[in-house]
């Protein structure tokens, strides 16, 4: 089995790598994966980024942005950009949290207490702290994206309340911390890839999901669950990594000109989210969803058990320690 999937990789490998296969003066092409169609914003900001790098470098490097899951599920493409046969990867903090466990605070219910809050964690010390964390797993972090916040939507029992989640299924990302945030709302959790919730929502696999307004509106999930509840329970924001071993075929010099681009990709992704929020909830709003508002409080409390099980040692402790130290204006 290891080694039909290590062939496997292998020949993925041989067929992607452009990388020092060239000579040295010759273009690079960073590929970088995303699950989300164009248009949204996570793909048009690396490709925001790719512009300015390769302006940057004369052309020298570029970044290639293989989106609408071309090159696999999250969870896949995590793999492969630890083993550089993908040199790019945007991807929910979610999936790496049972790999990189730093990255499960970001995701912790209600934790974080308004967009403000979060931007001024994740461009802060911490966010580079959890940056860092990512490099003992084969990965570089570049930077972290906006996500908004994530709410619950369902195809026939409407959320109105926190029992109305009882015993529904509800469709989470592939992470224990997820896992557990759904058995603590009294929820069936159900981990799959993005790319089978229209379907399982459609065929009755699962009772519903939860995500974004851009995401529950560019997969037309609201086609199919059409009751999405203001839970708000999750800020989770998005995360751009490289794989170790393409960074370190790069130059100083290349290196810190990606990193720069990163960080300016993420003020124009912010532009792009905000105005992409708006569009994607008036889109579902006009086409008739019900949008529930709910008392969050009882759902707050319901948390508590996720944090006593996943806020144990003392480094996770003193992180939202930190975090819930940090000051924001809104
Ligand atoms: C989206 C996010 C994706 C993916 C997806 C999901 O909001 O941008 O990276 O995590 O949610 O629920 O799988």
């Amino acid at each position: 089995m290891k080694t039909k999937r290590f062939l496997c990789l292998a020949a993925t490998f041989a067929a992607f790598a452009t990388f020092g296969a060239l000579p040295a003066a010759a273009q690079t092409v960073l590929r970088s994966a995303d699950i989300h169609p164009d248009g949204y914003p996570t793909v048009e900001a690396v490709k925001y980024m790719g512009e300015l790098v390769k302006q940057r470098t004369n052309g020298r490097l570029d970044i290639q942005v293989f989106n609408n899951a071309a090159l696999g599920s999250e969870k896949d493409t995590i793999e492969q950009t630890r083993f550089g046969v993908i040199d790019m990867n945007r991807v929910n903090t979610a999936p790496f949290n049972n790999l990189v466990p730093q990255t499960q605070v970001l995701g912790m219910p209600f934790l974080f207490r308004s967009v403000d809050h979060m931007h001024k964690v994740v461009d802060g010390p911490i966010g580079d702290e959890i940056l860092a964390a990512f490099e003992p797993h084969g990965l570089v972090g570049l930077a972290f994206y906006d996500s908004g916040a994530r709410s619950f939507y369902t195809t026939k029992k409407p959320i109105k309340s926190l029992a109305d989640l009882k015993g529904q299924k509800i469709r989470v990302q592939q992470s224990d911390l997820w896992i557990a945030m759904m058995k603590a709302f009294g929820a069936n959790a159900t981990p799959m890839p993005f790319g089978e919730v229209y379907s399982s929502l459609e065929t009755g696999v699962v009772d519903g999901a939860e995500n974004n307004w851009p995401s529950y509106e560019s997969s037309r999930h609201f086609e199919v669950a059409k009751n999405y509840t203001l839970t708000e329970h999750s800020l989770a924001p998005e995360a751009l990594v490289i794989s170790k071993a393409s960074w370190d075929k790069l130059t100083p010099e290349d290196q810190k000109i990606l990193r720069q681009a990163a960080k300016e990709s993420v003020v124009k992704m912010r532009e792009l989210w905000s105005a992409r929020e708006k569009a994607s909830e008036e889109k579902v709003r006009a086409a008739g969803v019900n949008v529930i508002t709910v008392d969050k409080q009882p759902f707050i409390d319901a948390m508590k058990p996720v944090y006593d099980s996943f806020v144990t040692d003392p480094a996770m402790k003193d992180l939202v320690a930190r975090i819930q130290a940090v000051q924001a204006t809104q």
